[in-house]
């Protein structure tokens, strides 16, 4: 009987199966892979797995799907998937789901696709995507490390050093039938790949910086393409000095880190169609030279181009090296070699500058319009021996002169030099530079204003959120965050791209990396920065304030290394990805008890701080006109408060890995942290100095205890309102924390007064005074330039986060990272009449729009496919909301709503 029941359920599921046919409405689509659309050259064994459900049918849930996985396209099908076939998985999760199939071996390109069952239908197969595993192993590489470690002649390597780029070339036969051909390169400091005269790919100062003596990237391109088969073929590269010959030698050598001569290290896997493999790779039988074009190129001084020193054809077959060296074997990068997982740098966007102004004798002056990261590319026509420099700049002096004083040493020159009468278009290779304006000499001819285009240069990531309101002013900070944020993205975040700088400064980034993450697709930059953090631990535990550290920072305190818990949390919370907090935790946890050993009192209280509020805003313009910004005043109370914060994040975590054994002694010595803290910087209704700084983290934190909290809340408010007349007075600490409390404790209205100010100290006051991006400093408009950047992040402190979580109200829900659950809860503060926003979440782009006109508000909102948006009503809305035309249930001031388009009138 038993055995009857089951072969006719067998029968009805064969019939069913059979009769089952896809939705045409549902779609899966935007396959990824580690969060990367086809990557090329990973080394993660079982990688995970993310698609996106495309459907217009409201309420659209995944209720299982199924992944095959195939050595090749015409295996992918459910019978023929050779790697894996995953079955039909019941599951809702659609993101970060591991590849679980056969073991696969290096170098190798798998496809994928996937389908999806849901409660409205199932879907058809997604157009396949693939993923190459690359080299894993270092026994993986082949060949040896070539270079020159050595200066020529007409080279210096002194403070300011002039080295130029290495050249390299092979040629080989390719005697069979190529099937598929993958480079695997590492190219130190920085590399650009010609194979056959062309350059491959799109990718422009690769690789991504490392601490080179910690780990070394290594990019991988298909190149299949690009062969020759059944002939000769040649290979080029170019190497630039990047971070790896570091911008100033033999200057502060205890400080900055150098890492030696560029170097190289090449192979090409072919696979022939004859089932065979060959691997051409670097030896000393290729040649090389310094003696090329590219005589000096320097990230803080500029490139230095001679077009007569051009070698035509060096990439391409049958060109003659004879007066080449051969290339010498040299000493390998001491760190490990690992597929690089965040994106290249790429030239994401094209500004044509604004005007050119002649400024005296063959002196010109070109302004982009906006302070911008990138560089110029010149068309240019004249005589051999022409020499043109574009020295670049991000304002102007009161006599029309570029402003260079904020740069320090950062000669920050691109020279071209012609080699003929031709028009020839030149832009640098290894270099960027922070500027608005370029003064132009030496150009042949008058320059015309379409002879230069600025070459805006970033981490090739998305621009995921968009965000706009009724207020002119806030659209403009917003612009110039954009704009400040993207320049900064250099393979890590800088704190800025102009002077003598341009370090990745852990604090600039703790709270704003959040607000980043709505407005771009920032995610592998920053797993890729953990690492950098985590690889720049000491043995003991420290943790340096700038990571990688190319300058040696480990001055120990809270804030600045704390960045590393924030990142993370950070990342967790915006894609569900626990693999953040699992490969950080125990360094965080060494880092904790370092500095409690350390610095913490028999009273709980830790001492050791640096920066303090940094950056503070002085009194006033006139009082901080002519200032050293550079002040630091350490606060233990910051870094006791820090430290209490950390220990409820590292709770947290525990929660998460499931270390519940170790939370109570979090726990415990957080309540022994508050009531040392309470007990040392608490006053009758304030804590510490009273300033506004000392009365948010206490407040932030959660630390004051309830019946006080409205009191030191009126204090921060007083401080606003009467002290600093209607103004913030927080430095880099304060402000990452400023809008959402206010906005917390119900004033948000204060925030927004803040956001939209135009005087000292305001966001709005540095675009009054002409930024286009976001300054270092509330008075850089009349600071002492020794630091005071015009293109900045660290000001932003949580302002991007509050546009995003607070006045669109889109948030991950707090129990559920990654945005299957999340909420959508604006606050409607008065003042502004609309705001609209937009960001693409990982299962697809979640919308909140909201207007008011008179006395009604309209709600729009958008949620994708497999998640659930809790939208959170105001209180004010009491009066009746009707949701799609329909009057949801008085009462209701939560609802949970599908997928789909709705709007709510209240
Ligand atoms: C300066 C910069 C940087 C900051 C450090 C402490 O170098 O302002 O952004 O983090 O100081």
């Amino acid at each position: 009987m038993k055995r009857l029941t089951t072969l006719i359920l067998l029968f009805f599921t064969m019939i069913s199966v059979a009769i089952s046919h896809p939705d045409q409405d549902i779609a899966v689509d935007h396959l990824k892979v580690e969060m990367l659309t086809n990557p090329a050259g990973i080394d993660v064994e079982n990688p995970r797995l993310s698609w996106e459900i495309i459907t217009e049918t409201p309420s659209t849930y995944q209720q299982a799907y199924q992944v095959l996985v195939a050595s090749d396209p015409s295996l992918l099908s459910p019978d023929k998937a050779d790697l894996w076939n995953s079955g039909k998985v019941d599951a809702e999760e659609s993101t970060n789901i591991r590849y679980a199939g056969e073991e696969l071996d290096k170098d190798t390109k798998v496809y994928w696709k996937v389908k999806v069952w849901t409660n409205h239908g199932e879907s058809d197969w997604s157009e396949r995507a693939h993923w190459i595993l690359g080299l894993r192993y270092y026994k993986d590489w082949k060949g040896r490390w070539i270079g020159f470690d050595r200066a020529f002649p007409w080279e210096e390597v002194s403070t300011f050093p002039t080295l130029g780029a290495r050249y390299f070339r092979d040629e080989f036969d390719i005697k069979k039938t190529v099937e598929r051909a993958t480079v695997y390169i590492m190219g130190l400091g920085l590399y650009e790949l010609h194979l056959n005269g062309q350059k491959v790919g799109d990718a422009v100062l690769a690789p991504t910086p490392t601490d080179y003596t910690q780990n070394v990237k290594y990019n991988a391109y298909e190149v299949t393409d690009l062969l020759q088969e059944n002939g000769a073929n040649a290979v080029g590269v170019m190497l630039g000095n990047g971070r790896y010959f570091t911008m100033r030698q033999h200057y502060k050598p205890y400080k900055i880190k150098n890492f030696g001569f560029p170097k190289l290290l090449f192979n090409l896997i072919i696979h022939y169609t004859d089932g065979s493999t060959e691997v051409i790779s670097t030896s000393d039988q290729w040649k090389g030279t310094a003696d090329g074009p590219i005589r000096n190129n320097n990230e803080y001084d500029g490139e230095y181009y001679d077009a007569n020193k051009e070698f035509i054809g060096w990439d391409q077959v049958g060109f003659d090296d004879s007066a080449w060296l051969q290339a010498e074997y040299v000493q390998e990068p001491v760190g490990d070699y690992e597929a690089q997982m965040n994106e290249n740098m790429k030239v994401m966007q094209d500004v044509a500058p604004v005007s050119l102004e002649a400024i005296g004798q063959d002196r010109y002056v070109l302004d982009m319009g906006q302070n911008m990261v990138g560089w110029l590319q010149m068309t240019v026509k004249g005589k051999k021996g022409d020499t043109v420099k574009l020295k670049f700049a991000e304002s102007l002096q009161e006599n029309g002169e570029l402003f260079m004083t904020n740069l320090r040493d950062a000669k920050v020159t691109d020279t071209y030099v012609l080699k003929n009468e031709e028009k020839v278009t030149w832009e640098p290779r290894f270099t960027y530079h922070g500027f608005r304006f370029v003064e132009i000499s030496g150009y042949p001819g008058e320059p015309k204003i379409e002879d230069f285009m600025g070459k805006m240069v970033y981490d090739d990531i998305k621009t995921i959120g968009h965000f706009e309101t009724s207020d002119p002013m806030l659209n403009h900070i917003y612009q110039n965050a954009w704009w400040g944020i993207a320049g900064n993205y250099k393979g890590m975040p800088v704190d800025c791209p102009q002077r003598n700088e341009r370090q990745p400064w852990l604090g600039d980034r703790a709270v704003g990396a959040h607000g980043e993450s709505y407005m771009f697709d920032n995610v592998r930059l920053y797993k890729k920065w953990l690492d950098d953090i985590r690889l720049a631990q000491k043995a003991d535990g420290a943790l340096p304030d700038v990571a990688p550290a190319y300058w040696r920072y480990y001055s120990d305190n809270m804030t600045w290394p704390g960045t590393y818990l924030m990142i993370a949390d950070m990342l967790y919370q915006q894609t569900g990805d626990t693999s953040v907090i699992r490969e950080n935790y125990p360094a965080m946890k060494k880092w904790l008890g370092y500095m409690a050993d350390r610095y913490m009192t028999e009273d709980y209280i830790v001492t050791e701080d640096s920066y303090g509020d940094w950056v503070v805003p002085p009194p006033s313009i006139e009082a901080g006109t002519g200032q050293n910004a550079d002040v630091k005043r350490p606060s233990a109370l910051i870094s006791t408060a820090y430290y209490y914060h950390f220990m409820e994040v590292m709770s947290r975590f525990a929660t998460i890995l499931g270390k519940h054994e170790e939370i109570p002694s979090y726990q415990s010595l957080k309540e022994k942290v508050h009531e040392g803290f309470h007990e040392e910087f608490y006053h009758q209704g304030f804590y510490g100095d009273n300033k506004m700084t000392d009365n948010l983290l206490p407040l932030a934190f959660g630390m004051v205890p309830e019946d006080d909290r409205q009191r030191v809340f009126d204090q921060v408010v007083e401080t606003i309102q009467i002290k600093n007349n209607g103004h913030l007075s927080t430095g880099l600490i304060g402000t990452q924390w400023l809008m959402r409390t206010l906005s917390d404790y119900g004033r948000a209205d204060l925030a927004l007064k803040l956001a939209t100010n135009t005087t000292f100290p305001s966001w709005g006051y540095m675009i009054e005074n002409g930024a286009t991006t976001i300054w270092e400093l509330w008075h850089g408009n009349v600071a002492k330039p020794t630091m005071n950047s015009q293109n900045h992040t660290m000001l932003l402190g949580d302002l991007t986060v509050w546009f995003y979580e607070y006045l669109a109200g889109i948030k991950a829900g707090a129990d559920s990272p990654g945005f299957k659950v999340f909420e959508l809860a604006p606050v409607f503060v008065e003042g502004l009449d609309s705001v609209k926003a937009s960001f693409d979440s990982p299962y697809g782009a979640i919308g909140s729009h909201w207007e008011r006109k008179g006395e009604q508000i309209t709600w729009k909102i958008k949620v994708p496919a497999n998640t659930t948006a809790i939208v959170k009503m105001p209180i004010s809305a009491t009066g009746g909301i009707l949701m799609n035309g329909e009057a949801l249930r008085s009462g209701d001031m939560e609802v949970k709503l599908g997928s789909g388009e709705y709007e709510l009138v209240f």
